[in-house]
């Protein structure tokens, strides 16, 4: 299919859908327009994109962001990123401390009262029930700084490991699927391969709306090159698959076939790269036996596109045309994919097999040839991911679970050997569980409303409002997490704080304070300082700003892979952000990892042309990963398949878009994506309400009845308030990853 200009121009609308809202109503841009405005550089809070902007302020008030042309964007910002001022001004900003009094409600407190009281609960909590009774659950939203104090007050201070953020409901299949096929985490490309791919396999990914500068990337390079093509993988029809050459559409959750199928027919037509194979490849152990290229041939028979078809719906020629195109000899191919791999109770088996194309095709590593991997938070990596802000990991690589990298840390942060903790801390939903069955009994909550975003919320919900639990939330407006805090602190906000981002492409870039918070929000990184001092830990958190805890940033990052050295303070405030591996102060940053002659740490005379170093022998691994269901499917009694996710206009849940008057009313309100042949079945019309109810949880959602979901299969978006989806979706989450699998369960419907 050929992009014509019209088309062009619609399939990117949704990257600057501001004409579709009507006349914005900007009237602090106008106010911009009047001149003496001062611009700053920044990046964009929202996506994992991380857009450059330039933030404008005058008279102490952020009035106008627009896009930076000298960064990856190029300029072009999407409609929430253009409309960024309006999250710091709505008048139900929280600007003071609250605490939950007697009778249950929440007051009005001083910093002093809130902070003595936090730490008495948590030292108290310590003392009496033991370092594993308290928790921190942050942030993919948090700067770096943010969450390497947050680690280090919890682990080094009150020596637990049950330090954990949503990443986990996010990106934990992702690093999975890095690590065991690559062994590192993160994405080895970056965002020039989209001008260099002829081929896009965007599988779970709706990037059109929730990467849509991304999207709008790759429409300009289809739109240029009448060659290029994109394959989308995603049962659901979205603004993405109207860019597709071909949609595959499947029942949710059987795409695991469908990508062995496409290896099946990939080797079955030669389309396979047999040097890359022999010199770059070992085969993952099944059931503690090594794998070979035979077996693994062995283990795909069974994956025929005709047998594939019958178990996934998607015609078997698709299948066929998707692995051809994909594996067309001297055409680049890029695969992106998000959510609908990650969240999955299979989400790190979907990611191994998205690897295993790429690798037996040795279609990685050279310009617009790699798998790519969308990260949805604008820190999940820098932050979370590099930074080791889950359980299970230390900053940079290292696992809480082996001695040695404990032993490196605590020689890094100057502690006595065997200081940092053992125990294994629990993931988000274990952590959240904890609350509700008494092992945690106090947690600290940043910048996140779990209240909302976790899966079948109504448990952990509980387990937040009990008596017995004591809850502390920073954020920066009410939600649906505050409302069951026993303490809320008043958060700075994007803008009004200094600190670091990390994007998908490794890129790490400085956000800068540009205004001051409102009455007495405070930064979280002050917050977490103020507590770690009076908790007595002062002496191991020798900081006043974010910058002041930069350099020991960066040395947890020397000598390992992620190798960052070479992006100093300095050289964030004057860069648009440089890309890592960086390892010293002159290198200009690495757009490809792991290959020979552009990686800084390949050495010069490694032999072959990548060298996965993640590994002693320096390769990749193709894992053997077999269709397995989901942890729920349809029934005689809950017979339709529940998937959510995202619209354009919203973010997560929608305590900052809801605050912007042109997206307060754009899909503001949840409903029911709902094929027509259903809405007939079950006698509903468009606007009429529907009982969604799952083995969880019911609620009623009004119908949009669309054909965007095959029939059989329904849609809820994720950001409404007042109409929460996780009210029924399901906590079951992958063995590996511990991602809970919010694309898929079972529900039934009914007229309301
Ligand atoms: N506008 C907006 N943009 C955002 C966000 C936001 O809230 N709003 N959030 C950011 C964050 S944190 C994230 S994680 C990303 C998420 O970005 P995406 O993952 O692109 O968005 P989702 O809508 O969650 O899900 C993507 C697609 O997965 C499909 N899917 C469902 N089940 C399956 C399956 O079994 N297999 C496959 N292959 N696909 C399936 C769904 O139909 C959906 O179209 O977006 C980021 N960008
Ligand atoms: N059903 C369903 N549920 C999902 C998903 C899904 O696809 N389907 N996706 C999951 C995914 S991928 C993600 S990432 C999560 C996201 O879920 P959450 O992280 O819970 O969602 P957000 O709305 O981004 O929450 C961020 C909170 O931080 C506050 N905030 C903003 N800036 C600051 C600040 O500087 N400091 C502090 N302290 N607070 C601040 C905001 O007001 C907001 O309340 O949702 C998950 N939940
Ligand atoms: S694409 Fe993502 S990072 Fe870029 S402006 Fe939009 S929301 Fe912000
Ligand atoms: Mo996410």
């Amino acid at each position: 299919m050929s992009v014509s200009r019209r088309n062009f121009l619609f399939t990117t609308a949704a990257a600057s859908a501001l004409a579709a809202l009507g006349k914005p109503t900007l009237t602090l841009a106008e106010e911009a327009a009047k001149g003496g405005t001062k611009w700053t550089k920044g990046v964009c809070r929202y996506c994992g994109t991380g857009c450059g902007v330039y933030k404008g302020t005058r008279d102490g008030k952020l009035v106008m962001v627009k896009g930076d042309k000298h960064n990856h964007n190029a300029g072009f910002l999407c409609l929430k990123g253009f409309l960024l001022p309006q999250i710091l001004y709505d008048e139900s900003r929280l600007t003071k401390p609250q605490i939950r009094n007697k009778k249950g409600v929440l007051e009005d407190a001083s910093w002093d009262e809130a902070l003595k009281l936090i730490v008495s609960k948590f030292k108290g909590s310590v003392k009496e029930h033991g370092a594993d009774s308290v928790a921190f659950y942050g942030s993919g939203q948090a700067y770096t700084e943010e969450t390497f104090l947050s680690n280090k007050l919890f682990r080094a201070g009150f020596r637990t490991n049950n330090v954990e953020g949503n990443p986990r409901l996010c990106m934990a299949s992702a690093v999975g699927g890095y690590v065991t096929s690559f062994g590192k985490d993160e994405p080895m490309g970056n965002y020039e391969d989209i001008d260099h791919a002829d081929v896009f396999l965007l599988a779970g990914s709706n990037t059109a709306e929730a990467h849509p500068i991304l999207f709008q990337r790759i429409a300009r390079r289809k739109q240029a090159n009448d060659k290029v093509k994109v394959i989308v993988v995603d049962p659901r029809r979205t603004p993405t698959s109207r860019l597709a050459d071909l949609h595959l559409q499947f029942k949710p959750g059987t795409d695991l076939a469908l990508f062995n199928s496409m290896a099946h027919v990939l080797i079955k037509e030669g389309l396979i790269d047999t040097k890359f194979i022999k010199e770059n490849l070992n085969f993952g152990k099944v059931k503690k036996v090594d794998q070979t290229w035979e077996s693994y041939v062995a283990f795909l028979e069974d994956y025929s596109p005709e047998k594939v078809s019958k178990i996934t719906d998607c015609p078997a020629e698709q299948i066929v045309e998707a692995a051809r195109l994909f594996g067309a000899k001297g055409r680049a191919s890029m695969s992106m994919w998000c959510m609908g791999l990650n969240q999955r109770s299979r989400g790190v088996w979907a990611n191994n097999l998205c690897h295993n194309l790429h690798l037996i095709t040795g279609k990685i590593g050279t310009p617009g040839n790699t798998p790519f991997s969308l990260t949805g938070q604008p820190n999940a990596c820098g932050g979370v991911r590099d930074g080791g802000g889950l359980s299970h990991l230390l900053p940079y690589g290292r696992l809480a679970g082996k001695a040695p990298h404990r032993a490196i840390i605590e020689k890094l942060w100057d502690l006595e050997p065997g200081h940092l903790p053992s125990a294994p801390g629990k993931n988000a939903i274990d952590m959240f569980r904890g609350l509700d069955e008494g092992s945690i009994k106090c947690i600290y909550i940043m910048c996140t409303n779990p209240g909302q975003s976790l899966p079948n919320v109504t448990r952990y919900r509980n387990g937040m409002k009990s008596k017995d639990t004591f809850v502390v939330v920073a954020d920066i407006y009410p939600t649906r997490t505050t409302e069951l805090a026993d303490v809320v602190l008043p958060a700075a906000a994007w803008s009004e704080k200094e600190g670091v981002f990390g994007c998908s492409e490794r890129r790490y870039q400085l956000d800068e304070k540009v205004v001051e918070a409102p009455g007495e929000a405070r930064a979280d990184f002050q917050i977490l300082l103020e507590i770690g001092k009076r908790a007595g830990f002062g002496a191991m958190l020798p900081y006043k700003t974010p910058a002041d805890a930069w350099d020991e940033i960066r040395k947890l990052g020397k000598d390992t892979p992620y190798a960052f050295w070479g992006i100093t303070r300095e050289r964030l405030h004057k860069d648009h952000g440089v890309i890592w591996p960086c390892p010293e102060e002159g290198h200009p940053g690495t757009p490809r990892r792991y290959v020979k002659g552009v990686d800084p740490l390949v050495p010069a005379d490694w032999p072959r042309r990548m060298k996965f170093y993640g590994r002693s022998d320096g390769k990749a691994i193709v894992w053997l990963r077999p269709m397995a269901p989901p942890a729920e499917v349809p029934d005689k009694e809950y017979p339709y398949y529940l998937t959510t996710g995202r619209v354009i206009e919203q973010w997560h849940t929608g305590t900052m878009t809801q605050k912007c008057k042109e997206l307060k009313t754009a899909n503001a309100e949840t409903m029911l994506e709902l094929h027509p042949d259903d809405a007939a079945a079950l006698q509903v019309k468009a606007g009429n309400g529907v009982r969604v109810s799952s083995r969880r949880g019911s609620f009623v959602f009004r119908a949009n009845v669309t054909d965007t979901c095959p029939a059989g299969t329904v849609f809820l978006n994720m950001h409404d308030p007042e109409r929460m989806c996780n009210l029924v979706t399901i906590d079951a989450y992958d063995p590996g990853s511990k991602q809970p699998e919010f694309k898929i369960c079972a529900v039934k419907l009914e007229k309301a």
